[in-house]
């Protein structure tokens, strides 16, 4: 069933170029792209779209690393998008990520780690809003 998710490729990873293999993979894998931006998170909206781990020891470590530098947000649909989107970008810290997703592939970082996905459809319909408005 057609169901949309949100990805941002994080500032280590527009810094290193990997913007357009990132992107292919997901439109390889049959995902159609309803939208696309490239941005640099304020403090305020990096806040507000982490505020799920506002109270957790990396909060200030998280917005500082996303409001770093450039980011690329896209909406995304197809089937299964949720969970499909979450198995291709892999496992949070990077360095534990399997080989084949996109964590995995490119990164090596914790906060740091390449990419970001929605986890649920509450998520993406928050995220999606502190996005793209
Ligand atoms: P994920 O959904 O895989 O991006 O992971 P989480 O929602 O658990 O974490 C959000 C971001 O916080 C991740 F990009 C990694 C970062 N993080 C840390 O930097 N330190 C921690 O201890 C936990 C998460």
């Amino acid at each position: 069933m057609a169901e949309q998710t949100l990805f941002i490729v994080k500032p280590d990873a527009v810094a290193r170029k990997l913007v357009g293999q990132i992107i292919a993979r997901f439109e390889s894998k049959g995902f159609k792209i309803l939208k696309l931006k490239m941005f640099t998170f304020t403090r305020p909206q990096a806040e507000e779209f982490y505020s799920v781990h506002n109270t957790k020891p990396f909060f200030g470590e998280l917005v500082e690393f996303i409001t770093s530098g450039p980011v690329v947000a896209a909406v995304i649909e197809g089937n299964n998008a949720v969970a499909t989107t979450r198995i291709m970008i892999g496992a949070t810290k990077s360095f534990e990520a399997a080989p084949g997703s996109i964590r995995g592939d490119f990164g090596l970082g914790f906060s740091d780690n390449v990419i970001h996905a929605s986890d649920s459809k509450e998520s993406f319909e928050k995220e999606a809003r502190v996005v793209f408005q």
